[in-house]
């Protein structure tokens, strides 16, 4: 059975997806979501698929899933052989998963700015602003440390679903009104994951000098 992925073009964290997807070379159906403005997400239609309404969603072989980082663990775990994007090494795995959860915590705030500036939600822009430089300070100071000793990416010698993870919303922020003219070390990993082969760029991501 094909995977199917319930996803929106403008999505940072559907755009997670697709670029595992792509790094994979698996072939995929995309079923669009009418995100925005029609909020086909919030539709009792596809709240039977994903209860919290929202997108990302795979199914694949009769398993349905929500949440981009479980479904980046999925694919990895599915169709990665070489084991390199979810590596199993326990001095690894964990801190992939620690990344991943931070892609999908306090990353977050840079998609809620997003939000806000492209699609006019009403929240707070100034916290989430202020949380996301919070996090992109976090990722930077991290970055640099991996720098000194001579890594490029967040976990390990090969980039992993946590760099995956990361890669959206970081680069994305400018949609927001966030810049990252003081994280220098994560502008060199926004390059160096643009490099990747494979490497697929979503509307809104531009290089970074
Ligand atoms: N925890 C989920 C959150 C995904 C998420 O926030 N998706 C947004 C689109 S980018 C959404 O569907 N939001 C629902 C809404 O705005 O109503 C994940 O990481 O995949």
């Amino acid at each position: 059975m094909a995977i199917k992925l319930y996803d929106y073009s403008l999505s940072g964290s559907c755009y997670k997806v697709r670029l595992l997807l792509g790094f994979l070379d698996l072939e995929y159906e995309r079923h669009p979501i009418g995100f925005y403005p029609e909020r086909e997400h919030r539709t009792e239609t596809f709240r039977a698929i994903n209860p919290l309404g929202q997108i990302p969603v795979l199914e694949d072989d009769g398993i349905r899933l929500r949440d981009a980082q479980a479904i980046l663990c999925h694919l990895a775990n599915k169709y990665d052989m070489s084991g390199l994007w979810l590596p199993r090494a326990p001095e690894l795995y964990g801190l992939v998963m620690m990344w991943l959860m931070f892609a999908g915590g306090e990353l977050m705030a840079a998609s809620a700015a997003r939000l806000h500036d492209l699609l006019g939600y009403d929240l707070d822009i100034e916290t989430a602003r202020r949380n996301a430089h919070a996090a992109f300070r976090i990722l930077d100071d991290h970055l640099t440390r991996r720098e000194i000793e001579g890594g490029t990416w967040i976990v390990g010698d090969h980039p992993t679903i946590a760099d995956v993870a990361c890669f959206p919303y970081t680069a994305l922020s400018n949609d927001g009104g966030i810049g990252l003219e003081d994280y220098p070390a994560l502008r060199n990993w926004l390059r160096s994951f643009m490099h990747l082969p494979k490497f697929d760029a979503m509307s809104g991501i531009s290089e970074f000098a």
